[in-house]
């Protein structure tokens, strides 16, 4: 629920450490947010953030990283949790600033990541002048976040920014957005606060655990899983229920991580089509949902139903978002006796085209399969290119896997780039629609000047393609004008020199044998790399 804080937090400052020395109020907040583990600031900032930034100048504890556009920011803070698991702050300007990084914190909603906005605001005197920039700071917060307040004075500031840190990392991962007029950064405050308890998921009740019990014992039954019931040991319960039962594991067609490749059990993904995704699911006599909703259309088509539970088939919630759906897991595997071991995949990398023949959108994918190295983290917005080839890496080696949770596109590479800052010892690779590519090219810069370990593959189909199908799915009208606004044609895109402008180095290719050696020596290179694939 979005909400305008009002609490009261007077009781809190009881409890408040006091810091050496005298302080500003973003002094105050660098500090609080340190004290509350986040370490990582992306930020795009203007002149209402000038003495927050001189506060991460000051402070050691708090690494910052430059976007070239909020998009980035935001997109980076939604990859770093990913995969850290805990909130990076973001550092915006205003309300435009803010409103440049809305699409990519709508993604970070939809996935659950948690993420602190410190957003500035003019000085609390100016503004009731109307100067340029004024604008209503919380209304665009609202819509992408869970917890919106704008801190009155300087003194408020480090309580409002561990609240906010704690609503945040409330389960199952929320968007909180902190609003600082200029001169609450800049007046005296007091100090900085200690971290705040943090709610964590909520434990699931008896009567669900049971009734999934029954289900298994009763019928067919498939799992829809997301959160942490695609990870470590929620997956290893799901995997060791399905081996004791025959159920069957199923994710959202685009969850925010999971864990996939050898090792790990094999779950299906949904389909994004709603008469495949009904088909698929035709059998199944209970749906059990975890940390996830009963699944519905992308979009609605003319004639087709939102809802894809396949008739006769009743869903079952047995962790919702918020809720432990690992634990719950553990729980109903426990109690159906399923000790033996999970189905896991075994180790065995899809076979590759090395000659040269033409690049293909399969190709590369076995390509892929057949170079990553163990624990690669795969940002995947490559849409009609990579969505028919998924399955490829399903016995590859054990990996990440990061969707395009939200489905507004310009995900990819700024979530590569948190995802790359947040495990510097893991490769990471995006694959990439070129289309998509150009929302938030900037991350590019990003990852040269961070020195990241990130390899794109951009398919240069040169179109929207997605957009073509749909034009024909919908039924509307199909011709050149029409045609027009889904190519990427005239003039085609550069991609090698988009990169190296940007400092990435980068080549093109279009047979599998260039993609091959192209993309070993990419995972090789040290720093960021990119490969124009044209397919
Ligand atoms: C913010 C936002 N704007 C527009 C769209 C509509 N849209 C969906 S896919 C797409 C084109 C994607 O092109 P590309 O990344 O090249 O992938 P391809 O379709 O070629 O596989 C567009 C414009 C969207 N989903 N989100």
């Amino acid at each position: 629920m979005n909400y305008v804080s009002t609490i009261d937090d007077s009781a809190q400052s009881d409890s408040a450490s006091k810091e050496a020395g005298p302080m500003n109020g973003a002094q105050s907040l660098v500090q609080t947010l340190i004290n509350g583990g986040v370490e990582i600031c992306f930020a795009n900032p203007g002149t209402s953030e000038m003495h927050f930034v001189g506060a991460l100048d000051q402070n050691p504890g708090m690494r910052a990283v430059l976007g070239l556009f909020e998009g980035v920011v935001t997109g980076a803070a939604d990859g770093y949790a990913r995969m850290a698991g805990k909130p990076a702050a973001t550092l915006l300007h205003l309300g435009p600033g803010l409103g440049n990084g809305l699409a990519n914190l709508h993604n970070a909603r939809k996935a659950a990541s948690p993420v602190v906005n410190i957003i500035g605001d003019h000085a609390t005197v100016h503004q009731p002048y109307d100067a340029p920039l004024t604008s209503d700071v919380v209304a665009f917060a609202q819509p992408v976040s869970h917890w919106v307040h704008c801190s009155r004075n300087a003194r408020d500031v480090a309580a409002d920014a561990a609240r906010a840190i704690q609503a945040a990392k409330a389960a199952p991962g929320q968007i909180a957005s902190l609003i600082l007029p200029a001169d609450t950064a800049w007046n005296e405050a007091e100090r900085a606060y200690p971290a705040l308890p943090v709610h964590g998921p909520a434990e699931v009740g008896a009567l669900a655990i049971r009734q999934s019990v029954a289900a298994l014992r009763g019928g067919r039954v498939t799992f829809l899983l997301r959160g942490d019931a695609l990870r470590g040991r929620g997956l290893a319960a799901a995997g060791r229920i399905a081996a004791a039962t025959g159920a069957r594991l199923v994710c959202d067609t685009f969850a925010p991580r999971i864990e996939r490749g050898a090792g790990r059990p094999i779950v299906e993904r949904l389909p994004y089509r709603p008469t495949p995704a009904i088909e698929f699911l035709r059998g199944t006599e209970t749906l059990i949902l975890v940390g996830t909703q009963a699944p519905v259309a992308f979009f609605a088509y003319p004639g087709l139903p939102s809802e894809l539970t396949p008739p006769g088939c009743t869903p079952l919630v047995l962790a919702q978002p918020h809720e432990d759906g690992a634990s719950a897991l553990e729980a109903v595997a426990e109690a159906i006796g399923a000790t033996q071991a999970m189905v896991a995949a075994k180790l065995r990398r899809p076979e590759a085209p090395l000659g040269d023949t033409v690049l293909t959108n399969e190709a590369i994918m076995r390509i892929v399969g057949q170079f990553m190295p163990e624990e690669t983290i795969i940002s995947d917005e490559s849409l009609t290119a990579g969505f028919p080839f998924y399955r490829l890496l399903d016995e590859a080696p054990p990996c990440d896997y990061l969707q395009l949770s939200g489905g507004s596109i310009g995900n990819g590479i700024p979530m590569a780039t948190g995802a790359a800052i947040a495990c510097p010892d893991r490769q990471v690779l995006s694959l990439q629609g070129d289309g998509s590519a150009m929302y938030t090219v900037q991350a590019l810069w990003t990852q040269a000047r961070e020195r990241l370990n990130v390899v794109t593959v951009i398919y240069a189909n040169r179109a929207y393609a997605v957009l073509r199908e749909e034009l024909a799915s919908v039924g509307a009208v199909e011709g050149e004008k029409a045609f027009s606004l889904l190519e990427l044609k005239n003039p085609s895109l550069d991609w090698v020199q988009l990169a190296n402008g940007m400092g990435v180095e980068a080549v093109r290719v279009d047979t599998c044998r260039g993609m091959a050696a192209a993309f070993q020596a990419g995972m090789k290179a040290t720093g960021p790399f990119l490969i124009e694939a044209l397919v």
